[in-house]
């Protein structure tokens, strides 16, 4: 396919002012009457021809304004529609077409899930149902009716409110008119048909609107839905607090199926999502689900409004709607949770996903400029670090001034398909300030290094901070322009308090100094001893930090940092240098100041045990091979890690255990945030005092295992077991397989575990495992679970020395691209940081990547993906 430029936006030639849809639904035929009424836009072309997108489709018939159309009048091949000669400035078109649901195994359009229909749109899907300018500033009020035969889906559901339902006089189908009053793009169009049971609730917002609330599930799941509900109705409440948004329609229905490609979708008042995340019990669904569950309900809620009433202009501004609704995901669970331990927890993952993406060939700014396929856009760097922009702004222009902008931007573009422009001239306008170099943090990809470092004059009285900032050159972008970068900063004194901050004369009231050159020094003024300095606080700015703290500085720093999140990061920073000393080296430096700040964090009363397991847990083998960027060999990261493990569980053996049973629960099972934060401290310790394997620690994990009553502790003590290999570990995944063999996801949890084994023999048992009736390549969960894990996760195995795990990757995504291109285009894009290994193995992830981009016939999704990553 051909690349798509920013530059060449053009608005639409012709407007859809309604659009009314009729659906009859059938397993293989289903037929799409859709009437649009059209009319030439003034900002358009003048003259253009009438032209709709289409993606596979079969016309049936064609009429304008009520008169059948024939012959050359129209062009109509599956991918497009062409009326050269429109008869009038404004006319109706009506078209009929014919799609299968059953089978489309892309996912995309109108599709089948457990026999049950279901469609999804975003972001070209809309195109594979009907003919229709297909881009998200065509907005349009959309009314649907759809009808099916009564037994096989009892119940229809469509965007806004119910209006009709009925029978369809002497036959055995009925059917549902929805109307949905306000304009939306095609991609937020949604209809779902089926055997489904359904939980309801209502709620009330703070205007009087009664709102009925839905969740539909397949039947027999039904009790798993209520933390979901739970979560949607605290969303609600937050969204009308936090942000001063209310729902706008009578009802609000969500919709749980099996086979999905990504988390969820907002289709305006019907939102789509993986069973993944809706269904928990505590038998079956983690602390981490229940998180995943919360955040996502949270987030598709809050694109009502960051999304759906607003949208964008085009997909290039993905990040308007994406990076702004996990900021405002992100400060939801902050909110409902323990704001440090959720900013810990996204900073990790941000680092993991985005800071990995930036380093490699697939590195973007979070506007890209340019693409191939929007579907392989749907990354880290839009969504995660398109969030950190959004909070650089809020740290930048406070509290109220963030507020004072999003309120203006919500007034200015109510109904607008909106563009990154528009965001920031919003905060620009509401608060005066010039933001045109913040803007930079859109268009620029790569991340920024800023390097610092302190002068102590003690006769002065000051300390000096020298910054320099650096972004890397990226694919497409040689050079950069220095960025705006808010560096939150305390000087924390020898008592492990703050010194006052003060530059010259002037007291830095927010704790934020403003980065905006190249080279830049800060002289803090009145201090009466040598601070250590405690940079980017909070992770204040999504930079790469280079700074001259020793390990005793670190050390002291975990122990006395006012701010929780420096805390967290000054014993990791320890811990990834002893890493990358251990990896690069062969053995491990001494460890003695990590097990210091370690026990000093153990024993700390004052911390909350969700933060003392996040500190604890040591950076990831990825994080790690980031770090050194270059000729990294994963199996000497593995060792380093095993072996940093293994030093810090001994020494700390009896704190562990002591933590062990301090934190056994008291109660029955509560997903709340308290209760999860010391399983998670638990199961912490629980993984150190196994990590040698001795007997005694493998019988803890196994009496864990057989003891617990819910998913989290039972889950841990089978990924402690499975790291090992004893005759527990068999026999523990036989039971485990034995006890929830009926439950497609819990069995998704036990593929993944089997993945991420770091032995040899692993491959194999994927093959095999492969071949297990709970396994389908059909089903994305499945794939990301068993294949998906090991690409991502097991970093041993996946870049064995002899190729085969590279080469057992590049077969699935051949077979899978068949059947599910933006799935297998997923998977492929788990080679991306194939650049920072040593030799050998880079030759082998790029033969097999060659291989991948010499067959013929790929999807555009796998072709893109392959050349980029190739670069
Ligand atoms: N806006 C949605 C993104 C999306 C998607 C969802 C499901 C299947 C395919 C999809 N392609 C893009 C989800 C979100 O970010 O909220
Ligand atoms: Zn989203």
């Amino acid at each position: 396919p051909k690349a798509i430029h920013l530059s060449d936006y053009r608005a639409p030639d012709w407007l859809v002012d309604k659009v009314d849809l009729d659906f009859s639904l059938h397993p293989s035929q289903t037929r799409v009457t859709s009437k649009l009424s059209l009319r030439r836009n003034p900002a358009g072309a003048p003259g253009a021809p009438v032209v709709l997108d289409g993606d596979g489709l079969t016309l049936v018939r064609l009429a304008i304004d009520g008169k059948p159309l024939a012959g050359p009048s129209f062009e109509a091949t599956p991918d497009r529609l062409t009326l050269a000669h429109p008869p009038a400035d404004a006319f109706v078109l009506e078209v009929e077409t014919l799609v299968d649901p059953t089978a489309n195994t892309q996912l995309m359009g109108l599709y089948r899930t457990s026999s049950n229909y279901c469609t999804q749109c975003e972001p070209e899907g809309f195109r594979r149902i009907t003919y229709y300018p297909d881009r998200p500033d065509v907005l349009s009020v959309f009314t649907t009716r759809v009808e099916a035969d009564e037994a096989e889906a009892p119940v229809l559901l469509g965007n806004g409110n119910l209006v009709e339902s009925g029978k369809v006089d002497g036959t055995s189908r009925h059917y549902a008119v929805w109307h949905d009053p306000w304009p939306k793009p095609s991609y937020l169009f949604a209809l779902v048909g089926g055997r489904l049971a359904k939980i309801s609730d209502s709620f009330l917002t703070r205007s009087g609107r009664e709102v009925e609330l839905g969740i539909y599930v397949e039947h027999g799941k039904e009790a798993r839905a209520g933390y979901a509900m739970d979560a949607l109705k605290r969303s609600m409440r937050w969204d009308e607090e936090a942000f001063g948004r209310e729902y706008d329609l009578d009802v609000f229905n969500i919709v749980a199926v099996s086979d999905f490609n990504m988390g969820a979708m907002e289709n305006k008042g019907l939102n789509v999502f993986n069973d993944k995340y809706v269904l928990a019990t505590p038998e079956t669904a983690t602390d981490a689900d229940y998180t995943g569950i919360e955040g996502v309900i949270a987030h598709e809620y809050f694109h009502n409004w960051t999304g759906n009433r607003i949208t964008c202009r085009d997909w290039f501004q993905l990040c308007l709607k994406e990076g702004l609704t996990v900021f405002r995901d992100q400060e939801f669970s902050s909110d409902e949770r323990s704001r440090p331990v959720k900013r810990i927890a996204d900073v990790r993952a941000l680092k993991a996903a985005q800071f990995t993406e930036d380093q490699g060939p697939l590195a973007h700014p979070v506007r890209p400029e340019t693409y191939r396929e929007i579907n392989n856009f749907y990354t880290a760097t839009v969504y995660e670090k398109g969030a950190e922009v959004v909070r650089m702004l809020k740290t930048l222009l406070g509290e109220a001034g963030f507020r004072a902008g999003m309120d203006l931007y919500f007034e200015r573009h109510d109904g607008d398909a909106a563009t990154i422009e528009d965001f920031v001239a919003s905060f620009a306008d509401a608060t005066g300030r010039d933001l045109s170099q913040f803007a930079l943090w859109y268009a620029q990809s790569g991340t920024p290094v800023l390097t610092v470092s302190g002068a102590w004059d003690a006769e002065a009285g000051t300390y000096r901070l020298d910054v320099a900032q650096e972004v890397p050159p990226t694919p497409g972008q040689p050079t950069k322009k220095p960025m705006l970068i808010p560096l939150a900063l305390g000087l924390v004194g020898p008592d492990g308090r703050d010194q006052p901050l003060t530059l010259g004369n002037v007291p830095v009231g927010n704790g934020v100094v403003e980065v905006s050159e190249a080279r830049q020094s800060f002289l803090f003024t009145g201090l009466d001893a040598r601070p250590v300095p405690s940079l980017n606080r909070g992770f204040s700015a999504p930079v790469n930090l280079v700074s001259d703290l020793t390990e005793q500085d670190r050390v002291f720093l975990a122990a006395h940092d006012a701010d929780p999140f420096n805390r967290f990061d000054a014993i990791q920073r320890i811990a990834l240098e002893m890493l990358k000393t251990g990896a690069r080296t062969g053995s491990l430096p001494a460890t003695e100041a990590l097990v210091t700040a370690a026990r000093a964090i153990l024993a700390d009363t004052t911390l909350d045990a969700a933060f003392k397991a996040q500190a604890l847990a040591l950076p990831g083998e990825g994080e790690v091979a980031r770090e050194l960027a270059k000729d990294v060999d994963p199996d000497a990261v593995f060792a380093a890690r095993k072996a940093l493990r293994i030093a810090v569980g001994t020494a700390l053996e009896g704190a562990f255990a002591t933590t062990y049973s301090a934190m056994a629960a008291t109660g029955p099972f509560s997903p709340d945030a308290a209760s999860a934060g010391r399983r998670a401290l638990r199961n912490l310790s629980l993984d150190f005092l196994a990590v040698t394997g001795s007997a005694e620690g493998i019988a803890r994990a196994k009496a864990q295992f057989e003891a617990a009553d819910n998913m989290t502790d039972r889950i841990t003590a089978l990924a402690v077991l499975t790291q090992h290999e004893v005759p527990e570990r068999e026999a523990a995944l036989k039971a485990f397989y034995d006890r929830f063999e009926r439950d497609a996801l819990v069995i998704d949890k036990w593929f993944t575990l089997q993945a991420q084994i770091a032995a040899p023999g692993t491959l194999d048992r994927i093959k095999d495992l492969m071949l297990h009736p709970a396994f389908s390549l059909g089903n994305p969960n499945r794939v990301r679970s068993l294949v998906g894990a090991f690409a991502a996760t097991n970093t041993t195995q996946f870049n064995r020395a002899d190729g085969a795990g590279h080469d057992f990757v590049t077969d699935v995504v051949l077979t899978l691209d068949g059947k599910n291109p933006q799935v297998a285009a997923r998977l492929l894009a788990s080679f991306k940081t194939f650049r920072q290994l040593e030799p050998v193995r880079r030759a082998s992830a790029e033969r097999a990547l060659r291989k991948v981009a010499e067959t013929p016939g790929l999807s555009p999704d796998v072709a893109d993906i392959a050349t980029r990553a190739l670069g």
